[in-house]
C-alpha cells in the first residue's frame, strides 16, 4: 500500500513538473507582439523581468516578472536589452520566441 502511495505522488508531481514548463504557445488563442527592456534576470526562479510597452488587449505597460518558453533563451538576456516576444491572450505570465533586439539606430 505504501508502494501505491508512492508512486501516486510520483505521478502527481511530474504532472506538476510538466505543468510548470510550458511546452508550447497556448493552441488558437490570439497572439500579440511584446515589446520591452529587460529589468532584471533571475536564473534561479528562472523569471525574467520586463518593462514592457502597452499591448492593447492584453495588458498595460508596466514592469513584471515572466517566464519564458525556453530556459536556454535567459542566459542570452541581461539587463537593458530590448526584446521581442510573442504573448498570447489567457496567458499573461510566459513570453514566447524572445528575441533580443539590436539596438536603436540614431
Ligand atoms: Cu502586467
Amino acid at each position: 500500500m505504501r508502494k501505491l502511495l508512492a508512486l501516486v505522488a510520483a505521478i502527481g508531481m511530474s504532472v506538476m513538473l510538466s505543468a510548470q514548463a510550458p511546452a508550447g504557445p497556448p493552441a488558437g488563442k490570439p497572439a500579440h507582439a511584446f515589446k520591452g527592456k529587460v529589468e532584471k534576470v533571475d536564473p534561479k526562479t528562472k523569471m525574467v523581468t520586463v518593462n514592457n510597452e502597452s499591448i492593447p488587449g492584453w495588458m498595460m505597460s508596466m514592469t513584471m516578472s515572466y517566464k519564458v518558453d525556453k530556459d536556454g533563451v535567459l542566459t542570452t538576456l541581461k539587463p537593458g536589452d530590448q526584446i521581442t516576444a510573442t504573448v498570447y491572450d489567457g496567458d499573461f505570465q510566459t513570453l514566447y520566441n524572445v528575441k533580443v533586439a539590436p539596438p536603436a539606430k540614431k
